[in-house]
């Protein structure tokens, strides 16, 4: 498939890690939109948060316990994440995947 986060998982794409698992991937945003900039994927493909399913949601509990700890690691106790689902969000890389924002004030406006 391709898929510019699956080539990144499966190493043929260079990107700077913060945290890895079994599960999951961890890595700097190439276009860093605030001090701390982090994308966290799960490695079984999923286009977006729209394919969460029964079957499936175990990653995305798992990815959730994982913030956390990036975050620490980061140095944060206060955050954003966003996840963009589809071309009215600006999904622009269609792997599911979670923005974890901070360093910064940010203000208060989402959309
Ligand atoms: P989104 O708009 O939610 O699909 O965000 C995709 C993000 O992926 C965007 O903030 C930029 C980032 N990105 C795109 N290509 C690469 C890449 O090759 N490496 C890294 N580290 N990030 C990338």
């Amino acid at each position: 498939m391709d898929c510019l986060f699956c080539s990144i998982i499966a190493g043929d794409i260079p990107s700077t890690k913060v945290y890895e698992d079994e599960f999951c991937l961890a890595f700097r945003d190439i276009n860093p939109q605030a001090p701390t900039h982090i994308l966290i994927i799960p490695k079984t493909h999923l286009a977006s948060a729209d394919e969460i399913t029964p079957e499936n949601s175990a990653i995305v509990a798992h990815i959730f316990e994982v913030i956390p700890l990036i975050a620490r690691k980061e140095g944060l106790t206060s955050y954003r994440l966003v996840s963009n689902i589809g071309p009215d969000a600006a999904q622009t890389v269609r792997h599911l995947h979670f923005h974890l924002l901070g360093g910064k004030q940010m203000g208060e406006t989402l959309a």
